[in-house]
């Protein structure tokens, strides 16, 4: 019988996935979903046919640079790709493929309940029944923020973006975005969005900005100390991208001086560490933190690795995946 392909799975998928990649490939799963250390990445890498890392794995340069000449594909399970150095893999002749489109709408609905959760104080709302404190209702007692009629300036008007945007559009908010391209004009035209070609002078205007961006060299600390100061006391942040677009202390400082209202933060710069500042106005209500939840949907993660294997089935048959990464795009 023809050997079959040796499939490393760094994490734990669904069963429905898992079972499929076990019938189709020589798949090593992790059954206990213990992240690997990097030593253990090493010496998967050295000897398997395809990788599939997920965001908890840093496929650095020397990791590739110590893969073992079998590697020949990396199929993220996920849409972004900064945990892996795809020019580094590209050079090596490493192909490396990622998930998207499968989590947009679920990444954008959690956009969503982060605006709410942070403007109408949905988790300190929430806790104060189980809590034990509601002395009953008063016309002056958790008042929030209206988000109707307010602006949202959205960084990244990709297929996140323009998912949130729709969202929010329903929800009464007028749509502003930077992207380093902009959009066409028939999608400009149905979202009724603003295109603002200056980041600064769209942030100092927005009520509410939106983080949608992938984290890539350019993107890193988009949102910098210097940018974060030019928004409006009133303003919120949301991110629902990456921790790493936004400088993260920066922003703790602007929250803890109240030149910044709040923020609902799903990605952190060093997860799972979350500075105890954070933590601290996550305490005060200042700021909704969430464990990096955007995708996790079971319907997302289904699709995600159904993506994952018909990346691996195409590359093995000899086809160019669908859902190929190239250096120009990171
Ligand atoms: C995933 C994500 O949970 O796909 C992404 O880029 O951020 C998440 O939705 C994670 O990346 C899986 O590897």
């Amino acid at each position: 019988m023809k050997k079959r392909p040796v499939v490393v799975v760094t994490r734990r998928l669904p069963d429905v996935i898992e079972t499929r990649m076990r019938e189709l490939f020589d798949a090593r799963l992790n059954l206990e979903d213990k992240p690997l250390s990097r030593e253990e990445l090493a010496a998967v890498m050295r000897d398997v046919d395809v990788l599939v890392p997920t965001v908890t794995d840093e496929i650095d340069a020397g990791l590739i640079a110590e893969a073992g000449t079998g590697l020949k594909l990396i199929a993220n399970f996920g849409n972004g790709v900064d945990n892996i150095d795809v020019p580094a893999a590209h050079a090596r002749g490493i192909t490396v493929t990622n998930t998207p489109g499968v989590l947009t709408e679920d990444t954008a609905d959690m956009t969503m309940a982060l605006i709410l959760a942070v403007a109408r104080r949905i988790p300190e709302g929430a806790g104060v029944i189980p809590g034990d404190e509601w002395a009953g209702w008063s016309p002056t007692w958790m008042l929030g923020r209206r988000i109707t009629g307010k602006r949202l300036g959205i960084v990244g008007m990709g297929r996140i973006g323009q998912a949130v945007a729709r969202r929010a559009k329903a929800f009464g908010l007028s749509i502003h975005y930077h992207n380093r391209r902009r959009v066409p004009q028939r999608i400009e035209d149905e979202l009724e969005a603003t295109y603002w070609e200056s980041l600064d002078q769209m942030l100092a205007r927005m009520d509410i900005v939106s983080v949608n961006c992938p984290h890539t060299p350019a993107t890193y600390h988009l949102l910098s100390a210097r940018r974060l100061k030019l928004l409006k006391p009133t303003a919120l942040v949301v991110n629902t991208a990456r921790g790493e677009i936004i400088d993260e202390t920066a922003l703790t400082r602007l929250i803890e001086a109240g030149a910044i209202a709040g923020a609902g933060l799903d990605v952190f710069e060093e997860e799972p560490a979350v500075s105890p500042r954070l933590v601290k106005l996550a305490r005060q209500n200042k700021v909704v933190l969430l464990p990096h939840m955007g995708s996790a949907t079971v319907e997302s993660r289904i699709d995600m690795g159904e993506k994952v294997i018909v990346n691996i089935k195409a590359f093995l048959d000899g086809h160019r995946p669908p859902d190929r990464v190239l250096p120009s795009m990171v």
